[in-house]
């Protein structure tokens, strides 16, 4: 059965460029109840801890400096069949291939700076989850 929960990020350029607004209303258009929601700056060792699935690749070094390089907003989504739901929503890791319509076509700037995450799955949504919020 698919979770009704997913975990997000609105990166740093998105949160320095005034679009946590913008992004947040796509959010909620779509159907998205925002159960929880904080704005944070994590460290270096945060950022490392939270990608840690990534850390033999090559881009994994720039993806830690850039996410501690300014506050993000995290939050917990609710809709039923959210982790796939919210996938589709925020569209292609890199915004070149990123659909219409998606929040990453609209606000993402490089494949790295690309505006928000998305949990993968029910499983990493409940951790990525309890990381920010208890
Ligand atoms: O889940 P998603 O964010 O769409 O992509 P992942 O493959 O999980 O990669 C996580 C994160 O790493 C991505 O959002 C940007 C960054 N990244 C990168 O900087 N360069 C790549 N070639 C692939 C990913
Ligand atoms: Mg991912």
């Amino acid at each position: 059965m698919a979770t009704n929960r997913t975990f997000t990020m609105i990166k740093p350029d998105a949160v320095q460029d005034n679009h946590i607004g913008g992004i947040l209303g796509m959010i909620e258009a779509a159907g998205f109840r925002i159960v929880e929601l904080q704005k944070v700056q994590l460290t270096p060792e945060r950022a490392g801890q939270f990608y840690e699935v990534h850390k033999e690749r090559p881009f994994y070094q720039d993806l830690v400096k850039y996410m501690s390089s300014g506050p993000i907003v995290a939050a917990i989504l609710e809709k039923d069949n959210a982790v796939a739901d919210f996938r589709t929503l925020i569209g292609a890791t890199n915004p070149a291939n990123a659909e219409d319509g998606t929040i990453r076509k609209k606000y993402a700037k490089s494949i790295e700076a690309n505006a928000v995450h998305g949990s993968d799955s029910d499983e990493n949504a409940q951790l990525e989850g309890e990381f920010y919020f208890n």
